[in-house]
């Protein structure tokens, strides 16, 4: 058996369950990894993508060098490939690339410029990476992935309890009692988190109820399997609150001591009848009533959501009607309860933690709070900007009417992972200036102007904070391909030479050895990590924010006593259709998501064996709808929107319901955001991913 020269220990670049790793090293190649069994969160489990698909680090389509378009400043932009970019040294592209921000900022001011931080990055870098956003370029234009993500997650939870991370902990689950997924199509997309919650079901008796249109592999460890039409959860939600109050199974004391407004919220559960509920959301009023006696009588009964959920037109009244749920029953603040929106990306919740987002600083303190502010600009020694900047979709807007001028993107691929590409595509071109900073050439790079080459999660130091707050650390392992710096040490670069371009007699701070330095810098000014350093990651492992001081033990669960606003909230909603529904022209809903050997646009598994698995796009369809259409197993059909079309291999199975199709969007050939619409929630403003109209036909 092949030696290896050295065993590094670091955490699954991929998903938000954070699994820690043992990456085997021989000749400068990860050659084999493995999980420890004495490690949290995982214990020696890993899924395909963690065990197989490592192999990106090493591929031979990494950037290795500086690139600059050759037809630099060329208006309007289009893609190119490899062969339009010419190498640069660092200092060229960097001198380009700070006079282009610089000059920007000068001639249409600070909030010109658009920025996308990365869910993939480490919290290190992120948190440089706003500083410098915030502290150099002037703006608070900076927003991430999260936005196309958990954004209706979190603008519900925040009205309901005014926090918005997982509640509970990945160790309780495999102890659960009684647990509800929803819109998580959690053994293909958390994987090892799937395989505790099962352990629940198989060896604990845990009760589960699934509440999602498709029939994905939960389903078959379900007690209750509610099937609703794709858009119709405020309905099946609601009327589960509806029975609660109705047969009184609701938890008085509780609701008591810390809720408010349930008398005037109960008033307007009237109509929701779970035979109402049945008309609009297809599934059996008697299964509602069921599901809803089975999650209030539990000791403990926990909730756990994904994109289902979030990515709608209602994404925000989704959550309420989650989060109404929990109130009205108590099932919240003890162990095996909770609200648990399953966090996506290996470093989304530490993206957002250190500030990579339009409205607050790392640690969730507003940039419009004053008092916040000084705290920032004493620390950083610059004035800052009190404006709240745009979000993701708004800077798509602000850039296609002209007030925003330049992008800088790290670690991100909105060119596929945005709605309407076409769309996505003309505000692309418009730009002055595009730079990206990426470990490969993805589609957002193809309309880059400079594109910087960054060190993977495998090249270098820092900290990935996962699902449940936990923050793990990621260790150097091999050495970066060809000049690839790591992405704080670029970004510490950059700013400090558009801080010399726009004449600032005052630096922000830049002068970084390691990123230990960064992270005390932001627990200094983060109270809920001040109790975290490199030495104690060291010693433990890792450990659960909120953590302030050096005793604290950390945080698993959280609301045991109070939640973050006082009170929970108790909200009305209404149920409203989706935007675009089936007719005549376009009869199919279409649903769009993931399967497990995949991520996102592709950049990093269709560079990896796991290709070999999965090679191509996909659309399931229902054997009915096949049959009608004339559809056989693994024929290639076009599939058309009134945005654009695609042509993919079907696959004829019961897993959509009829009239439902659902096509996963990791394949940038026949990519599924070419379909998709751009409506958002009005108050998340988040994409609905999940409902559009499709017309398919076989070619
Ligand atoms: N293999 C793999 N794993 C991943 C990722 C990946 O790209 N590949 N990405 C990561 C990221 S960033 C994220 S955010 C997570 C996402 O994880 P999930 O949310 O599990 O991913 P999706 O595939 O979007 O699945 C959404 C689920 O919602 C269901 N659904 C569709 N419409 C509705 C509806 O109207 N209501 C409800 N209740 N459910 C509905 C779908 O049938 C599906 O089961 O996965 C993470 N893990
Ligand atoms: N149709 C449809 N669209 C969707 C969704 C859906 O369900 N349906 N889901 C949405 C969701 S939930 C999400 S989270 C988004 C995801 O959307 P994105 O975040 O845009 O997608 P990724 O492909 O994960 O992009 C990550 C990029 O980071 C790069 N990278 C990896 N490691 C590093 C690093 O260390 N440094 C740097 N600089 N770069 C690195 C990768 O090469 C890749 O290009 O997609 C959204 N889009
Ligand atoms: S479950 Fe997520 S973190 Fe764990 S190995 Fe799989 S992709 Fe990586
Ligand atoms: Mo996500």
């Amino acid at each position: 058996m092949l030696q290896s020269d050295q065993i590094i220990r670091s955490t699954c670049p991929y998903c938000g369950v954070g699994c820690q790793l043992d990456l085997h090293i021989k000749d400068d190649h990860i050659f084999r990894v493995e999980a420890p069994f004495d490690a949290a969160p995982n214990y020696g489990r890993l899924c395909a993508k963690g065990r197989f698909g490592m192999d990106f680090v090493t591929h031979p389509s990494r950037l290795t060098q500086p690139l600059i378009r050759k037809d630099f400043g060329e208006t309007p932009r289009k893609a190119i490939g490899l062969e339009g970019f010419r190498p640069a040294n660092w200092d060229e592209a960097l001198n380009l690339a700070a006079e282009k921000l610089a000059g920007t900022v000068l001639r249409h001011g600070s909030d010109a410029v658009g920025t996308f931080c990365s869910a993939k990055a480490t919290n290190e870098d992120n948190y440089i990476f706003q500083k410098f956003v915030r502290g150099v370029l002037g703006t608070n234009n900076i927003d991430h992935c999260a936005r196309l993500c958990h954004a209706a997650s979190v603008a519900g939870l925040s009205i309901a309890i005014g926090s918005s991370a997982m509640s509970n902990s990945i160790a309780e689950m495999k102890d659960l009692d009684v647990f509800i997924i929803t819109g998580s199509n959690t053994s293909e997309t958390h994987p090892v988190i799937s395989t505790f919650l099962r352990e629940a079901v198989v060896r604990g008796n845990a009760k589960l109820i699934v509440v999602d249109p498709r029939a994905i592999e939960m389903t078959e460890f379900a007690t209750l399997w509610l099937r609703q039409q794709p858009g119709t959860d405020v309905a099946v939600f609601q009327a589960m609150a509806h029975v609660i109050v109705e047969e009184e199974l609701y938890n008085k004391p509780f609701i008591t001591e810390r809720t408010e407004d349930f008398e005037s919220y109960i008033t307007t559960l009237k109509d929701f009848t779970p035979e109402w509920a049945e008309s609009i959301s297809g599934v059996p009023a008697d299964l509602i009533r069921e599901a809803a006696r089975i999650y209030a009588n539990a000791n403990a009964a926990a909730i756990y959501w994904g994109m289902g959920i979030s990515q709608s037109v209602h994404g925000t009244d989704n959550t309420l009607s989650l989060a109404n749920l929990a109130l009205l029953t108590g099932q919240i603040g003890r162990p095996g309860t909770g609200l648990n929106p399953l966090r996506g990306q290996n470093n989304v919740q530490g993206c957002s933690d250190s500030g990579g987002l339009p409205n607050v600083y790392p640690g969730y303190q507003p940039v419009d709070d004053p008092e916040v502010r000084v705290k920032f600009e004493e620390d950083w020694g610059v004035p800052l900007n009190p404006e709240v900047g745009l979000t993701t979709m708004e800077m798509v807007d602000a850039a296609e009417q002209g007030a925003l001028r330049a992008y800088y993107v790290m670690g991100e691929n909105p060119m596929m992972s945005e709605p309407d590409l076409r769309h996505a595509r003309h505000v692309m071109e418009q730009l002055d200036f595009v730079l990206v900073q990426d470990i490969f050439l993805n589609e957002t790079g193809q309309y880059a102007d400079i594109i910087l080459p960054a060190a993977s999660f495998a090249e270098k130091d820092g900290t990935f904070t996962n699902s449940d707050r936990r923050v793990q650390r990621i260790r150097t392992a091999l050495p970066a391909p060809g000049e690839a710096r790591s992405d704080w040490g670029i970004i510490a670069d950059l700013a400090q030479r558009v801080e010399s371009k726009l004449g600032r007699e005052h630096s922000a701070g830049f002068a970084y050895e390691h990123p230990a330095e960064i992270w005390d810098e932001m627990a200094r000014l983060t109270p809920d990590f001040q109790g975290i350093d490199y030495p104690r990651l060291e010693r433990q492992g890792g450990v659960h924010w909120p953590c302030p001081s050096p005793e604290h033990s950390g945080t698993p669960y959280l609301f045991a006593d109070s939640f973050p606003r006082g009170k929970g909230q108790f909200t009305p909603i209404q149920f409203h259709p989706s935007q675009e529904l089936p007719d005549a022209e376009y009869p199919f809903i279409l649903s769009t998501g993931r399967v497990l050997y995949h991520w996102h646009g592709g950049t990093m598994t269709r560079r990896s064996q796991l290709d070999h698995i999965y090679p191509e796009a996909t659309v399931e369809i229902h054997p009915d709808d096949a049959r009608r259409l004339g559809i056989e197993e693994h024929a290639r059909v076009r599939v058309r929107s009134r945005r654009g079309k695609i042509e993919v291999k079907a696959l004829v199975t019961e897993r959509s319901p009829r009239g439902t199709v659902f096509i996963p969007f990791h394949f940038a050939e026949a990519a599924a955001n070419e379909l998709t619409q751009d409506v958002r929630d009005p108050y998340a403003k988040i994409p609905d991913y999940k409902v559009s109209s499709v017309a398919i036909e076989a070619i």
